[in-house]
């Protein structure tokens, strides 16, 4: 019997070559794929589901003429190598999967081409074009040779697809509700391709990418009452007030967007020396948030400045600046605008940068000085350095003053981008054994970051521009620097130039979700004349900051889903994909595992209601973005 089935998968195999071969090189690739990126090994569910995806493609091979099979096997590799090239460089800067929905953000990725080149593209990136060396080598060997090749057969087709649907139906059995639910939500991709491997993936995520559109047409109406549903029951209880309420009402504001600022960098000294001496005096005097998160997708820097100005989640879709920018959204900067503030922004990039120019205007601001306001007299990275930016933007603050309003300004930095390669113009920095890596050039580059915004501030001083004003600083998203980095920060040996492993006496135990809780970036606001001395440490994610500062400007937002955090003991802070932080746990809603935080024990309740939270208000967000819900829901009233 055994010997029967050898000798049928032997012909068969003679028979159709270049077959066999799609199947078992993108299978194992496939399987590659998670190694390098989610370390699932050992799951048989995406082995199996991708499996059947890919004998449904084989079986299709039996409907083209026989000349033909064998390049349509060729490019389907071809194709297969390609997911899992993207998929591998895309995780690498993402840690996400990639999806049609996100072309259009793509455009903005190619501005920052130095940095995928200099960091994202891995070895590793290239280890699945063995596939296409063994494929073509097969299929040119193939025509050479005139060897058999099978010939047109419905039978043979209906067999593999047969084979397809039973190794599917059986598979399906073991996947549970939420892995079956986590096909209709977009953000849960981490999730979908360790439950259905990456090329099943990659086709459910076709789907989905064109379920905003097929929405558009059909969920309208759901969408609008479960959100009309959610803000009825959020906004039912009183305002809570708190000794914030009203503190900084009409005063001046100007909020410093710091890109890549981590707190890895905060209070961290070498030899000695403060890595960011002026933030370390600011958080001092100020109200300091040290438990804050950004909760950016793939918008990065313009997703930080969505939920900021917002309190929504960023699109799961797409990016909100790049293809949701006509639609209408609350923004903290329209409420200061009805205070009848001036509303500015300023950066010293191109304004057509992640779409800013038009968005900035949808966001209102009155006005966005970008890379054309300034002179490009000194550039470090994607453009003019942070200190040239600031000295010239402290003109440009006094002729707002002058206009005799109260104002409101957002200054964009920019030298602070990865790669953290463009050190000429930085001062030396000495990070002892990290000297010259890219997390010791990390270091360097928030020094410089930091002065800069220290000369800004003595300059803002001089000039009288920080009386009646308050300073708002935040680090927009983590440095996106790997883990192996982290690993060499805190475990290196320098007696033997060696990193410790966990065998290793004097390892300090540092695991991945160490380092996604390291990811926390800093929030500080501060005045030039009051000392408030304060540090809040209960979680807090971007989107609470438009509901904190409201109340501590007076305004009043009505479709905010974050929360003043001044009115809070714990949070569940949400990321894009689900997970959640709290005081108790990190939830990775990907590997479905909670991390302790507090020790406390924790019950299935805990994570499933704050898990179900994650899901409504990133559903919540997505119904607003996508369906222009504010609009709406200010004309219903
Ligand atoms: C460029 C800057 C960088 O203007 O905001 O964007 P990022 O790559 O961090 O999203
Ligand atoms: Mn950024």
């Amino acid at each position: 019997m055994i010997k029967e089935i050898i000798s049928k998968i032997k012909t068969t195999f003679n028979n159709n070559p270049m077959l066999f071969l799609f199947i078992i090189a993108s299978l194992i690739n496939s399987i590659l794929l998670r190694v390098v990126t989610i370390k699932n090994y050992f799951a048989l569910k995406p082995i199996f589901i991708d499996l059947a995806l890919l004998l449904l493609i084989a079986s299709f091979s039996f409907l083209i003429k026989k000349k033909n099979c064998n390049r349509y096997f060729l490019i389907m590799s071809i194709i297969m190598v390609a997911i899992c090239i993207i998929n591998s460089m895309y995780y690498t800067y993402y840690k996400s999967f990639a999806s049609i929905s996100l072309l259009a953000t793509s455009t903005a990725i190619v501005d920052v081409g130095d940095a995928i080149v200099e960091n994202v593209l891995q070895p590793k990136d290239f280890i699945f074009l063995w596939e296409l060396i063994v494929v073509i080598y097969f299929y040119r060997h193939l025509n050479k040779n005139k060897t058999k090749e099978r010939s047109k057969n419905s039978k043979n087709m209906a067999k593999l697809a047969l084979s397809a649907l039973i190794i599917f139906g059986i598979t399906a059995l073991f996947v549970t509700p939420s892995e079956w639910s986590s096909l209709s939500k977009i953000w849960r991709r981490e999730e979908r391709v360790s439950t259905f491997g990456i090329y099943t993936y990659q086709v459910s995520d076709f789907f989905t990418s064109l379920q905003p559109g097929i929405n558009n047409l059909f969920g309208h109406d759901q969408a609008l009452k479960n959100t009309m549903d959610f803000f009825e029951e959020k906004n039912s209880e009183d305002k809570q007030t708190n000794e914030y309420t009203n503190i900084f009402k009409g005063k001046n504001v100007i909020v410093i967007h710091a890109e890549s600022l981590q707190s890895i960098a905060i209070n961290k000294e070498f030899d000695g020396v403060e890595v960011t001496p002026n933030l370390n005096k600011l958080l001092k005097e100020g109200i300091y948030f040290s438990n804050f998160y950004s909760q950016v997708g793939v918008g990065t820097s313009s997703d930080a400045e969505f939920t900021f100005a917002t309190s929504l989640m960023p699109s799961s879709s797409g990016t909100v600046f790049i293809n949701y920018y006509d639609r209408e959204y609350d923004t903290i900067q329209k409420k200061f605008k009805k205070q009848d503030y001036n509303v500015y922004s300023m950066h010293g990039n191109k304004g057509t940068f992640w779409n800013r120019d038009i968005m900035h205007q949808n966001m209102g601001y009155d006005n966005f000085f970008s890379e054309e306001s300034y002179v490009i007299d000194e550039t470090i990275g994607l453009g003019l350095s942070d200190k040239s930016f600031f000295k010239q933007s402290i003109s440009k603050i006094q002729n707002i003053k002058e206009e005799g309003k109260p104002y409101y300004i957002t200054l964009l930095t920019l030298s602070n981008h990865t790669p953290f390669s463009d050190l000429s113009l930085m001062d030396e920095y000495d990070t002892g054994y990290l000297n010259g890596t890219l997390i010791g050039n990390y270091f360097r580059s928030v020094h410089y970051a930091d002065q800069a915004i220290g000369d800004f501030i003595n300059d803002l001083d001089k000039e009288g521009l920080l009386d009646n004003t308050v300073l708002v600083i935040y680090g927009d998203h983590d440095a996106r620097i790997d883990y192996q980095y982290y690993q060499l920060m805190y475990n290196y040996d320098e007696e033997t130039g060696m990193i410790l492993t966990e065998e290793d006496e004097g390892y300090t135990p540092y695991n991945e979700y160490d380092y996604i809780i390291d990811k926390k970036v800093p929030f500080i606001i501060w005045t030039k004349d009051t000392n408030y001395n304060t540090e809040i440490d209960t979680p807090m994610g971007m989107i609470d900051v438009y509901p904190t500062l409201g109340n501590m400007f007076g305004l009043d937002g009505q479709y905010q889903i974050g929360n003043d955090i001044m009115n809070l003991d714990d949070n569940t802070v949400v990321f894009t994909d689900g997970s959640f932080i709290t005081k108790k746990i990190y939830y990775d809603s990907g590997q479905k595992e909670a991390y302790p935080i507090s020790g406390e024990a924790i019950s299935d309740d805990y994570i499933t209601k704050r898990s179900e939270y994650a899901d409504t208000i990133i559903e919540i967000s997505n119904n607003i973005i996508t369906y222009d819900l504010i609009k709406e829901m200010e004309d219903q009233k």
